[in-house]
């Protein structure tokens, strides 16, 4: 279906219509869009010196992300697995793998499908709302397609809103959990009967009841999965970076979509390569380059824009304080509960270390970018905002506040999906790059 290089030596591309049409797919704007992805997956990814091999797993995957994958989820359907769509890493992902189901990310980051959007949104929300919408408006999206719930939050004012009028697109699909904005006692309290809440929800749908043997398998597969992306986060501290910017993030991106057991095995299997470059001191640029540390709104898949021109530039993106990134992976779940009702407590207090900035105050976060500064080395912090998001526009103010009193180069970026602003951002992030006293090399 989509196009790579290597991966078609590997591998016949099999011919989806007859499945794609069963999910009532837009064929003719879906082979666009499989085109234009299919192109910026050249120039983006495969363009790149000294890839390691573990990476054509992940081309594989993304060549494959609205094909085999679509077609092991149908077949789960078949097992009378439930199907779960999410947008946000709050959802607790423990609990639809301990009733078997699958847990699928629905965040889009390309920009079809946004003119059908603005038809029920305000041109002014962000642009990863209206791709969701777009991507099911457009009938490009065959995930949404296979779900049988999806799972919104009450986390910034324009997805909550948004989920609304989803509802209304999905035919009633959606389920909204409601997040607390501060993090006091009564949030705690809050969101813990609101994790309890989606337990009963998860277990009317599935027809069956958590056991505690099946909540401590599945919290063992999610930890291994953080653990393994923790390693990859690691290895980036060193200098030269064994792997680059680009393709950790698509790691990262994949991991939302990819069954988990397996996602896990490949990032480690990757990571004992990286391990060998490490000590042979071969990475993807010259020891001594930039070193960035991108920071704030998350980065779906396709999305891939900042990085590709800062990495274009010649620095490497050595870690994302991102939910697409450190933000979803960060904290290990505390696995040692002997109930079920024990195993929700800690799980709704895992879900509560994440520090998303629909919070007040949040400043936990900035601990957070400061901890990455420090740990990966970073020569600067790029703060990506998209465009119209509030929540990650304004706390750039604060973050620039304390990485500037720390002495640390601070850029604010705000953008959206499209490319008009490539050469404006480009002249930018070059001259971000000669402040931090590293200079742009190509
Ligand atoms: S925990 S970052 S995944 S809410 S970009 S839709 S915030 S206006 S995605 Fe997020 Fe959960 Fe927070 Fe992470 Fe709104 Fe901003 Fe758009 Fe956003």
């Amino acid at each position: 279906m989509f196009k790579t290089n290597h991966i078609e030596e590997d591998h016949m591309t099999k011919d989806y219509k007859q499945m794609w049409n069963n999910l009532d797919i837009n064929l003719e704007a879906h082979d666009g869009l499989l085109a234009v992805l299919s192109d910026a997956y050249q120039n983006i990814y495969l363009s790149q010196n000294n890839r390691p091999e573990g990476m054509k797993y992940f081309d594989f995957v993304i060549s494959e992300v609205h094909g085999l994958r679509i077609e092991e989820i149908l077949e789960a359907k078949k097992e009378r697995k439930k199907i779960i769509g999410t947008f946000c890493v709050y959802v607790p992902e423990e609990l639809i793998l301990s009733l078997d189901g699958v847990c699928i990310g629905l965040c889009a980051g390309a920009e079809v499908g946004s003119d059908e959007a603005e038809k029920f949104v305000p041109r002014n929300t962000c642009a990863l709302i209206k791709a969701f919408m777009g991507f099911k408006l457009a009938g490009l999206c065959p995930y949404i397609q296979t779900t049988d719930l999806i799972v919104g939050e009450t986390t910034c004012d324009g997805k909550k809103k948004a989920y609304e009028i989803f509802d209304e697109i999905t035919g009633g699909k959606m389920y909204v959990m409601e997040i607390p904005n501060k993090k006091g006692a009564d949030g705690r309290t809050l969101w813990r009967n609101e994790v309890k809440r989606f337990a009963e929800k998860l277990e009317a749908l599935a027809g069956k009841k958590i056991t505690l043997k099946k909540l401590n398998g599945a919290s063992k597969i999610v930890n291994e999965r953080r653990e393994a992306l923790h390693r990859l986060s690691l290895l980036r501290s060193f200098d030269p970076s064994p792997i680059s910017g680009l393709d950790a993030l698509l790691i990262n991106q994949v991991s939302f979509y990819d069954d988990p057991v397996r996602f896990t095995a490949k990032v480690s299997e990757l990571c004992d390569e990286l391990d060998e470059r490490v000590k042979e001191g071969s990475g993807v640029s010259e020891k001594g380059s930039p070193r960035i540390l991108v920071s704030g709104s998350p980065m779906a898949v396709p999305n891939w824009k900042l990085h590709a021109i800062i990495e274009g530039s010649g620095a490497t993106v050595v870690g994302e304080e991102s939910c697409v990134g450190e933000r979803n992976f960060g904290a290990i779940l505390d696995d040692g509960f002997s109930s079920v009702e024990e195993g929700i407590e800690k799980i709704a207090a895992r879900y509560m270390n994440i520090h998303c900035a629909c919070f007040t105050p949040n400043d936990e976060r900035l601990s957070d970018i400061m901890e990455m500064a420090k740990r990966l080395k970073t020569d600067g912090i790029i703060h990506y905002a998209i465009q119209f998001c509030t929540p990650y526009m304004v706390e750039a103010f604060k973050a620039k506040k304390t990485l500037d009193n720390k002495g640390i180069p601070f850029l604010r970026i705000e953008t959206d999906y499209s490319m008009e602003d490539m050469g404006q951002l480009k002249t930018r992030v070059e001259a971000f790059l000669e402040m931090t006293g590293k200079g742009v090399r190509s």
